[in-house]
């Protein structure tokens, strides 16, 4: 058997191609600069935005996105296009189209992240923006226009203490296995323009930093099924737990059947809210080690994604963080105690040190059959003036080796990958069906670039389109565990909640190396359900339907 896992790792190794990436945002017409609105004041707010969002609301199979963008500070209006939201449809021939205005999406307020999800199970996917004391949800009516349903649903995200509230992330997962989405919203700080004070001297002002301001509870909306949703924040758990939010991300660490949510915070310890059912949380980072970097030292996490890097069934966690800091590897390994911190021995320690990095995501883009790492990067702005150093940075590739280390090939991913940029926000799909995971990245006052993977010799891949009945229509929570010719099995989960502020495509994707057909698939659907395919020929996406009873 290690012979066979041997020749096996050595044939991929050789089969696979350098990752590489090719900026095609302006050939494609996928037109966004994000304008945060800084005006010289130095609000805070302005340093987070740029989420985006990759869905297929027309559902033709080719993926479209969904930008957020900033707004005026400290007015916080959308007074400008420049400052709309916009939705890009995908022509399925590499060109994309703008059709904001149609769709009634331009927006309001100061937008700061999209989670994107059919929270209603018409076969629609749904919008909800999270932003600066307002958020919105968007109900896709199914010919091409959405509707604001936020006062309806009840989602407008005031809290019945605090009021409004800085919402920086959001993600949808089914909390009680329903079959209906709920919905997990990330809380930043307290902040507001006319009492925020200024930081540093007066010839010489700066950002202030978050420890200058106070936390504020996290937020989870029950779906009632009828499309309104009700604050359950304190009976959860949820707000019990104070910290800095920034990204979120869903997996079911202890494989008990009940989603798990992960929140990266700022500057304050993670946390992870494991899933007690019946609506209960119970934040378990600390003891469960998924917490707190080097040293017992609470670090300044922005994204995270939360999936088994090392295909032994049990989802990791990686986080982003700030210059010095470096990026966090937390391997789960399972019970009593499951996470350990693996960010040296993955070898990401060094390689990430002088990075600060937002949003992430852990793909396979090389189809080899061990998810690699992406991250866009950017040091806050005025930092050389702090520090010596320029603050615009070039995103980064990291390839998993299949031996638990991960290695930097960045520099070798092409010419255009090497733009330094303020990026943010990051959502990953295949944008043209080629197998190869695509990325989308935004960067603060600059174009957002569409990296279309063109790795050469990619291996073959697999991607499940999920259709839930008894549980949700996307099949949000869904486990899927692929065995390959020979045995060995690889794991992924379906979320479209990945990395900072932004969402991804629903499709639950494999790289299969040297392999064609894949033995056979099972797949944990959140009801419960255990549905398994035999013989399944790869380089596809199959669309699979929970059928209980067949
Ligand atoms: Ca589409
Ligand atoms: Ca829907
Ligand atoms: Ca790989
Ligand atoms: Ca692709």
């Amino acid at each position: 058997m290690r012979i066979v896992a041997a020749l096996w790792l050595l044939l991929t190794v050789t089969l696979a191609g350098q990752i590489r990436f090719q900026d095609v945002a302006q050939k494609a017409g996928l037109r966004l600069e994000l304008k945060n609105g800084a005006a010289g004041e130095f609000h805070l707010i302005e340093l987070m935005p740029g989420g985006v969002a990759a869905l297929d609301f027309n559902n033709d199979g080719c993926m479209d996105v969904f930008f957020t963008n900033g707004a005026s500070v400290p007015s916080l209006r959308k007074d400008g296009p420049q400052y709309s939201n916009r939705l890009f449809r995908n022509n399925c021939d590499g060109t994309f189209i703008d059709v904001t205005e149609k769709a009634g999406v331009a927006g309001e307020g100061y937008s700061m992240a999209a989670a994107a999800a059919d929270y209603n199970n018409d076969g629609f996917v749904d919008i909800f923006v999270a932003g600066v004391n307002r958020n919105f949800l968007y109900r896709n009516r199914g010919d091409g226009t959405f509707e604001d349903v936020t006062a309806k649903a009840g989602l407008s995200g005031i809290d019945p203490k605090f009021g409004k509230m800085w919402s920086i992330s959001a993600g949808w997962f089914d909390a009680d296995n329903d079959g209906w989405l709920d919905l997990f919203v990330s809380t930043y700080v307290a902040w507001d323009p006319k009492t925020e004070k200024p930081c540093g001297p007066p010839e010489n002002r700066y950002y202030c930093h978050p420890d200058d301001y106070a936390g504020r509870p996290h937020q989870l909306f029950r779906n009632n099924r009828d499309g309104t949703f009700t604050d359950v924040s304190q009976s959860s758990g949820i707000a019990g737990s104070i910290g800095r939010g920034m990204g979120v991300a869903f997996a079911d660490f202890n494989r008990d059947g009940l989603t798990d949510v992960f929140v990266a915070n700022d500057s304050v310890r993670n946390f992870l809210f494991q899933n007690l059912g019946n609506f209960r949380f119970k934040e378990v980072g600390l003891e469960t080690g998924a917490s707190l970097g080097e040293a017992g030292r609470a670090v300044a996490s922005m994204g995270a994604d939360f999936r088994d890097y090392d295909n032994d069934g049990l989802p990791d966690i990686v986080v982003t963080a700030l210059i010095n800091d470096s990026f966090l590897l937390f391997r789960n390994l399972g019970p009593p105690t499951f996470f350990e911190d693996y960010t040296i021995r993955s070898a990401l320690k060094q390689a990430t040190q002088q990075l600060t990095g937002w949003s992430m995501g852990m793909f396979d883009f090389d189809n080899d059959g061990f998810k690699d790492l992406f991250f866009a990067n950017s040091h806050f702005p005025h930092l050389g003036q702090l520090l010596g150093i320029p603050s615009p940075l070039a995103n980064s590739i990291f390839r998993n080796l299949g031996n638990g280390k991960f290695a930097d090939v960045s520099k070798q991913a092409g010419p255009d990958f090497q733009n330094p940029g303020f990026y943010h926000g990051a959502a990953f799909a295949d944008f043209d069906g080629d197998g190869r995971i695509d990325v989308i990245v935004t960067a603060i006052n600059s174009p957002a670039r569409l990296y279309k993977n063109t790795t050469p010799d990619a291996g073959h891949w697999i991607a499940f389109k999920l259709v839930g009945t008894r549980s949700n229509r996307d099949g949000l929570g869904a486990e899927i565990q692929v065995t390959l010719p020979g045995g060995r099995m690889l794991y992924n989960q379906a979320s479209t909640s990945v990395g900072y502020a932004s969402s991804s495509e629903p499709l639950v994707r494999f790289g299969l190396g040297a392999q064609p057909v894949i033995t056979r698939v099972r797949i944990r659907w959140p009801s419960g359900f255990v549905q398994e395919l035999k013989n399944v020929k790869g380089d596809r996406v199959v669309r699979i339907r929970e059928t209980p009873g067949s």
